[in-house]
C-alpha cells in the first residue's frame, strides 16, 4: 500500500480570471504538485454569483472612476472554501498597492502557514468589508510588490505563489540556491554578486580573472565587494549598518 502525501501546502485561488493560473502546472510548481509536495484549486468568483449577468462589480459609493468588487460573491466563496476545511485558520492573501511590502521573510511566513487562499480583485478593487468579514476566520495578509498599479491581482498572486512554492522542500532541486539567496533579501544581506560562465572571453568581454585563479578566498572577497558595490549603489536601504558608510559624530 502506497503512504498518501500530505502536501505541505494548500492554496485556494478565486479570481474571474481562472486561465491566469493554467501557468501554475507547468516547470517546477507544476511537478511539486505531481509529487504531492503542494496542490491548489483555482475557484471562478462569478460561480457565487446568482444574478443571470454573474456580476461581481458595482459603482463605488461616495462617487468617482470605476467600478468595485461587490461584496456579496466575495463572502460566499470566502465561506464555502473556509467551510470546506473545517478547524483549519487559513491565511487570506489579498494583493493590493496598498498593501505591506511582500519580501522574502513574508514568503517564509506564508510558506509555514499551511493553508492559503488568495483574493484576487479588479477594477478599482474589493469593498472594503471583504477583509473585515474575512478576519473573522482566517488570518488576512494584504501584500504589495511594489509601487505600481496592475489590472488586478492575479499576476501578483502568480509571483507570490512561485515565491512561496520554491521554499517548500522539495520544490527547488537543489537546497543551496536557497540559503545563497536568503543572503540576498532575506534582510540581513546584500543583492547578488555578478555570474559568469562559460567562455571566459565573449565579443571580447572577459571573465574577471579572480573567479578563474581558484583562490577560493580572493573569490569571496571578490563577490562580496562586488555585492556591496551593487546594493550602495541601487538599494542602499539594504546595506547592513556594520557596511553603511560611516558618518562623523554630532559634537
Ligand atoms: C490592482 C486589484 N503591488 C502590485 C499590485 C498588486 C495588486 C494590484 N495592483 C498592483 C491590483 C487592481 C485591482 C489589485
Amino acid at each position: 500500500m502506497t503512504a498518501e502525501r500530505v502536501p505541505r501546502l494548500a492554496l485556494d485561488i478565486v479570481t474571474i480570471f481562472p486561465d491566469y493560473f493554467a501557468p501554475l502546472g507547468l516547470s517546477l510548481i507544476g511537478k511539486a504538485r505531481d509529487a504531492g509536495l503542494l496542490t491548489w484549486t483555482v475557484h471562478d468568483l462569478r460561480d457565487w454569483t446568482h444574478d443571470r449577468h454573474r456580476t461581481v462589480d458595482d459603482t463605488p459609493y461616495g462617487g468617482g472612476a470605476g467600478m468595485v468588487m461587490k461584496p456579496e460573491p466575495w463572502g460566499d466563496a470566502l465561506d464555502a472554501i473556509a467551510d470546506a476545511h473545517p478547524g483549519t485558520r487559513p491565511t487570506l492573501v489579498v494583493p493590493s498597492p496598498a498593501g505591506e511590502p511582500f519580501r522574502q521573510s513574508v514568503a517564509h511566513e506564508l510558506a509555514g502557514a499551511g493553508r492559503l487562499v488568495f483574493a484576487c480583485g479588479r477594477y478599482e478593487g474589493i469593498d472594503a468589508r471583504v477583509v473585515e468579514y474575512a478576519r473573522t476566520r482566517m488570518d488576512v495578509r494584504e501584500l504589495s510588490l511594489g509601487d505600481y498599479v496592475l489590472n488586478g491581482g492575479e499576476v501578483a498572486v502568480l509571483a507570490i505563489v512561485e515565491a512561496v512554492a520554491r521554499l517548500i522542500p522539495g520544490v527547488v532541486g537543489n537546497p543551496d540556491s536557497l540559503v545563497e539567496e536568503s543572503h540576498a533579501v532575506d534582510g540581513e544581506g546584500l543583492l547578488e554578486y555578478p555570474v559568469y560562465t562559460k567562455p571566459a572571453s565573449w565579443h571580447r568581454l572577459d571573465v574577471p580573472g579572480v573567479l578563474l585563479s581558484g583562490n577560493h578566498g580572493a573569490i569571496a572577497a571578490w563577490r562580496r565587494a562586488r555585492a556591496l558595490e551593487r546594493t550602495t549603489a541601487t538599494r542602499p536601504d539594504l546595506v547592513p549598518e556594520a557596511h553603511a558608510p560611516l558618518h562623523l559624530a554630532a559634537d
